[in-house]
C-alpha cells in the first residue's frame, strides 16, 4: 500500500470549477441511504481540465451530465469526469451506510438518530464533491424518512416545504440562502424533545431558537438556551454583529467526536456541552456549556459569513472564534479566572505540543490528515495571537479592524493574511513583523535581566528572545512581542504599568527616576505566548502576590513559588539531601487562605497547586520519580501548616450555594485529606449532604488519592445512582482513570465490560482512557510500561473504529522526549507496535511517524 502523502500550503491553487448550487435529495431508510445530488457546475477560466471530485467510502450508483450518462474514472478517493462543457448540471447518485459508520464523520447514526459531521473533509463521505472550503454553494436539501421513527427532519437554513408521503414516510425541504462551503452542511433526522424560545435582534427581527435533546432531557436544555440568548446579545453589543437567518437550531447528540459544530443555522453539539441540571452537572460543566454555545454561535460571523480559503487557514476562524468566546466568558464572568484557565491550557498543553514532534505554526505549512490539526496550537495559540493584536491595537482599533474585515470579505473564503491586512489598514499599525507569529512554530523564550543603578536612579530590563528549533523546520526570526509589566515599589505602590514593544532579538528598557530598586511583575496577563526566564527571588514573588494590581499576576507568582520549591527539592533529593520548604512560601499560601479582600474563585485558583503534568511542562527534561516525591512533600508541607485555616474554610463555607465559594471550599477539602486520611469523614459528610454535582464530585475526587473503604463505598453509591445517566458516568469513569493507585490499570481494564462503557462512544473513551493517559501522570508513566501498553492496546482497537479519537488520545505517548531513556524506550516500543497495524489510519500514521523520526 502506498504511504499517505502530505499536502502543502505553497501548492494552493484556485478551484478549476465552481459549484454555485447543489440540491441534495436524501432517502433515509434502515438498510441503506440513497442520495441524489444535483449540482450546477461552472468552469473557471479557459482550461480544459477534467472535473475531479473527492469521495470517500461511498458507493457510486450513477453519474449524469445534463441528464445524459457520461464517462468517468475512479481512483482512490476521486471521481474524474471528462467534459468540454463550461456550465452544466451534474447529477450523482450514491448509496451510504450510516449504520455501519463508527468513525462519526460524514453521515452516521447516533443512538437512533441520523446526523452528520462534515468539517473538515467529511462531506466527501456523503457525495462526490469539490470538498474544499473555497467552493461556496447554495444548498437545497430534501429529506425523506419514516415519520414515526424520525419525526424531526432538519437541515441548514429555512424550512420551505414539508408533508407526508406514502408508506408511513414524510419529508422536509430546507433552503439555505447563504452560499457555504460543504463543511458547514448538516442533516439531522430523529426523535427529540424540543425546547423553543425566541430572540429579538437589534434591528427588531424575531429569531426562532430551538434546542433538540434526547427524549426525557428537556429540563436539562435550559442552560444551553439561556447561553445562546446571551451569546446573541453579546455579539451585538461587543462586536456589532447581528444574526442573519430566521431560525437557529442546536441538536445535542450522544455520539460526537468533538465538542460541537457550527453548521449554518443547525449546530450539532456533543450532549456534554448542552445537557445540565444542578444534580447532574458541575459548575465547570455549566461554564463549559456557556462557552461552547458561545463559540459555535460566534462562528456564524467568524467562520461562516467569512470562511477559510483552505484548511491551512483554519486558525483564521478558530483562533479568532476562541478569542471571541474567551472574551464572552470574561465579560459575563470573572475575567481573571477565565484568563488563568486559558493560560493553563497554553502552558500545560500548547507548550507541550510546540516542543514535541507535532510542533506546527498556527498556520501549518504541510498536513497529512487535516483532522490532526484541530490542535491547541491552531485554536489556543491562534487565540493568543489574536489577543496580542488586540493588545497592540486596543479595543477600538481592533473593532475597526473587525469592521473592515467584514466590509471587505463578507461572503468570501479568505486567508490569515487578509485578516491581518484588515487589522493593519484599519488601525494604521504596522503588523509586518507581527505576522511572523503565523509561520513560526515553537515557543519563544524570553530571558530577562534586571539592573538597578542607585546613583542614576535608573532601572533597566534587558530582554533577549530566542525560539528553539522545531521539527517542522520553520524559521526563527525575532517576533513582535507585547510584553506587559508592572513595577512595584517596596511599599507595594505601583510605579509603572505598561506594555513594552519588544521587537529586537535583544532590547533594553530603561525606567528613570526610581529612588529604590522596584519589584518587576513580568509578562503580566500572559501578554504573549512565550516562556519567561527570570530568576525571581522568593521575596519578589511574595511581594507580587501581595501587591500586584493584576490578579493573574498574583496567581502566576504563586505558581512560581510552588514550582521553585519543587525544583529545589528535586535537586536536594538528587544530592541525597533532606527536603525542605522555605517558611515564607508556606506563609504566602496561608496569607491567601486568610485574605479578606481576594475573590474566592481566585483564591481557589491559587490553592489549586500546580499538577505534576504542568510541572513537567516547565522544564525540558524531568526526573519524574523525584518529581513525585518532591511534589507530595511540598503539598503536604503547605497543607499541614495551614490545617487550621483549611478546616475553618471547609466548615464555614459548607452549604453556601455559590460557585466560587464551592470552588474554594472544595480545594481546601482536598488539601485537608492530604494532611490526614482521617479527614475522609469530612469528604463523606459532604458527599452525603451534597445538593449539587459539584460538591458530590469534589468529595469523591478528594478521596481519590488513596484507596479506602469510604472511597469504595461512595463510588459504588454513585454508580448505582447514575448508572443510566451516561454523562454523569463519564465523571465516574474519569475518577477511576485518575485514581493514583497501583491497581488503577487493572480496574480500568475491567471497566471495559461495564455497561456504562463503550469503545464506540468518544465521550466514554476519553473519560476512561484519554483522561488516564493525560492526567494520571505517575500511573501512565509506570516503570513497567503497563501504562503505555494499556493506552496502545486501546489505540490499536480504535484505529479501525474511530481513527480521529485514536489519534487524539495518543498525544501523551508521542511527547516522550522529556523523560528518562528507559521510559523513552518503552514509549518508542509501543509506537513501533502501532506502526505494524494493518490498515493504519492516516491520522495515526502521521503522528506516529513524526514521533519516530
Ligand atoms: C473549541 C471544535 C472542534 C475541534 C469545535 C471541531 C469547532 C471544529 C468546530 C472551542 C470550543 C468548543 C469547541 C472547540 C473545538 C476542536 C475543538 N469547527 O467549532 O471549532
Ligand atoms: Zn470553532
Amino acid at each position: 500500500m502506498s504511504q499517505p502523502q502530505a499536502k502543502f500550503l505553497k501548492d494552493y491553487q484556485k478551484p478549476l470549477f465552481q459549484i454555485s448550487h447543489i440540491d441534495l435529495d436524501f432517502s433515509l431508510a434502515q438498510a441503506q441511504t440513497q442520495l441524489i445530488a444535483t449540482s450546477k457546475v461552472i468552469r473557471h477560466g479557459t482550461h480544459s481540465d477534467a472535473l475531479v471530485l473527492a469521495g470517500d467510502d461511498i458507493e457510486l450508483l450513477s453519474v449524469t451530465i445534463d441528464n445524459q450518462s457520461v464517462d468517468y474514472m475512479q481512483r482512490d478517493g476521486e471521481l474524474i469526469i471528462e467534459t468540454s462543457l463550461n456550465a452544466f448540471e451534474l447529477q450523482i447518485i450514491t448509496k451510504l451506510d450510516p449504520e455501519a459508520n463508527t468513525s462519526l464523520e460524514g453521515l452516521y447514526m447516533s443512538d437512533g438518530a441520523y446526523c452528520t459531521q462534515c468539517e473538515a473533509e467529511g462531506f466527501r463521505r456523503i457525495t462526490y464533491f469539490l470538498d474544499r472550503p473555497d467552493v461556496l454553494a447554495i444548498y437545497t436539501v430534501r429529506i425523506e424518512a419514516d415519520k414515526q421513527a424520525f419525526p424531526f427532519l432538519l437541515s441548514n437554513g429555512n424550512l420551505v416545504d414539508s408533508g407526508d408521503s406514502n408508506d408511513g414516510l414524510h419529508f422536509a425541504k430546507w433552503h439555505d440562502p447563504f452560499p457555504k462551503p460543504a463543511y458547514l452542511f448538516a442533516l439531522v433526522a430523529g426523535d427529540f424533545d424540543l425546547l423553543e424560545d425566541s430572540f429579538t435582534t437589534c434591528s427588531q427581527r424575531d429569531i426562532k431558537l430551538q434546542v433538540f435533546v434526547d427524549k426525557g432531557n428537556l429540563n436539562k436544555a435550559h442552560h444551553a438556551m439561556a447561553s445562546l440568548k446571551k451569546s446573541m446579545a453579546w455579539d451585538e453589543s461587543r462586536f456589532n454583529l447581528e444574526y442573519d437567518l430566521d431560525i437557529y437550531m442546536i441538536v445535542a447528540v450522544d455520539f460526537f467526536n468533538m465538542g460541537a459544530m457550527e453548521n449554518k443555522g443547525l449546530n450539532v453539539f456533543n450532549t456534554k456541552f448542552v445537557l445540565a441540571d444542578k444534580d447532574s452537572a458541575t459548575d465547570d460543566d455549566y461554564h463549559g456549556i456557556e462557552s461552547v454555545v458561545g463559540h459555535e454561535y460566534f462562528h456564524n460571523w467568524t467562520g461562516n459569513r467569512v470562511t477559510c480559503r483552505d484548511w491551512f487557514q483554519l486558525s483564521l476562524k478558530e483562533g479568532l472564534t476562541v478569542f471571541r468566546d474567551q472574551e464572552f466568558s470574561s465579560d459575563l464572568g470573572s475575567r481573571a479566572v477565565n484568563r488563568i484557565h486559558a493560560i493553563k491550557v497554553m502552558k500545560n498543553q500548547q507548550f507541550a505540543e510546540d516542543s514535541g514532534p507535532m510542533a506546527h505554526p498556527i498556520r501549518p505549512e504541510s498536513v497529512i490528515e487535516m483532522n490532526n490539526f484541530y490542535t491547541v496550537t491552531v485554536y489556543n495559540k491562534g487565540a493568543e495571537v489574536i489577543r496580542m493584536m488586540h493588545t497592540l491595537l486596543g479595543e477600538s482599533g481592533f473593532q475597526k479592524g473587525m469592521a473592515l474585515y467584514f466590509e471587505r470579505h463578507d461572503g468570501e473564503a479568505v486567508t490569515c493574511d487578509d485578516f491581518v491586512a484588515a487589522m493593519q489598514d484599519a488601525s494604521g499599525i504596522d503588523l509586518a513583523q507581527f505576522k511572523r507569529w503565523y509561520s513560526q512554530a515553537g515557543t519563544p523564550q524570553i530571558d530577562v535581566q534586571e539592573e538597578y543603578n542607585s546613583e542614576t536612579q535608573c532601572y533597566t530590563l534587558t530582554l533577549l528572545q530566542s525560539t528553539p528549533d522545531t521539527p517542522d523546520g520553520s524559521a526563527k526570526l525575532p517576533l513582535h512581542i507585547p510584553f506587559d509589566i508592572e513595577l512595584i515599589d517596596v511599599a507595594g505602590q505601583s510605579i509603572v504599568n505598561k506594555v513594552l514593544d519588544f521587537t529586537q532579538e535583544k532590547q533594553q528598557f530603561n525606567f528613570e527616576g526610581l529612588e529604590q530598586k522596584p519589584i518587576p511583575s513580568l509578562l503580566q496577563n500572559f501578554s504573549a505566548p512565550v516562556k519567561l526566564n527570570f530568576e525571581y527571588s522568593v521575596e519578589q514573588l511574595v511581594h507580587i502576590m501581595r501587591f500586584a494590581q493584576s490578579e493573574v499576576a498574583k496567581w502566576e507568582a504563586s505558581v512560581a513559588l510552588f514550582s521553585q520549591s519543587i525544583w529545589q527539592n528535586i535537586e536536594r533529593l538528587q544530592a541525597q539531601q533532606a527536603m525542605f520548604i522555605d517558611p515564607r512560601i508556606v506563609d504566602a499560601f496561608k496569607g491567601v487562605l486568610l485574605a479578606q479582600d481576594l475573590d474566592k474563585a481566585l483564591m481557589a485558583e491559587i490553592l489549586t497547586l500546580a499538577s505534576a503534568g504542568s510541572l513537567i511542562e516547565q522544564n525540558d527534561i524531568v526526573d519524574l520519580d523525584n518529581l513525585k516525591i518532591a511534589r507530595e512533600f511540598v503539598v503536604l508541607e503547605i497543607a499541614a501548616n495551614c490545617e487550621d485555616e483549611l478546616l475553618v474554610i471547609v466548615r464555614e463555607l459548607a452549604g453556601i450555594d455559590d460557585a466560587a465559594t464551592r470552588a474554594l471550599k472544595n480545594v481546601c477539602l482536598a488539601l485537608l485529606l492530604k494532611v490526614d486520611s482521617n479527614y475522609a469523614s469530612l469528604a463523606e459528610q459532604q458527599y452525603n449532604n451534597a445538593e449539587n454535582m459539584t460538591d458530590s464530585l469534589a468529595a469523591l475526587s478528594a478521596l481519590n488519592g488513596e484507596s479506602s473503604a469510604i472511597r469504595e463505598q461512595l463510588m459504588a453509591k454513585f454508580e448505582q445512582k447514575w448508572l443510566k445517566t451516561p454523562l454523569v458516568m463519564d465523571k465516574w469513569l474519569g475518577l477511576h482513570a485518575t485514581f493514583t493507585n497501583d491497581n488503577c490499570i487493572d480496574k480500568l481494564k475491567s471497566l471495559f465490560d461495564h455497561e456504562a462503557f463503550s469503545f464506540n462512544n468518544p465521550n466514554r473513551v476519553r473519560s476512561l482512557i484519554g483522561i488516564f493517559a493525560a492526567a494520571n501522570t505517575f500511573e501512565f508513566h509506570r516503570h513497567d510500561g503497563l501504562g503505555y501498553q494499556f493506552l496502545t492496546d486501546a489505540i490499536i482497537k480504535l484505529n479501525t473504529l474511530n481513527p480521529q479519537v485514536a489519534a487524539r488520545i495518543i498525544t501523551p505517548l508521542i511527547q516522550f522526549k522529556k523523560f528518562d531513556l528507559a521510559r523513552q524506550q518503552l514509549m518508542i516500543n509501543e509506537l513501533n507496535r502501532i506502526l505494524t497495524v494493518d490498515n493504519l489510519s492516516k491520522d495515526l500514521y502521521e503522528k506516529v511517524t513524526k514521533a519516530l523520526v
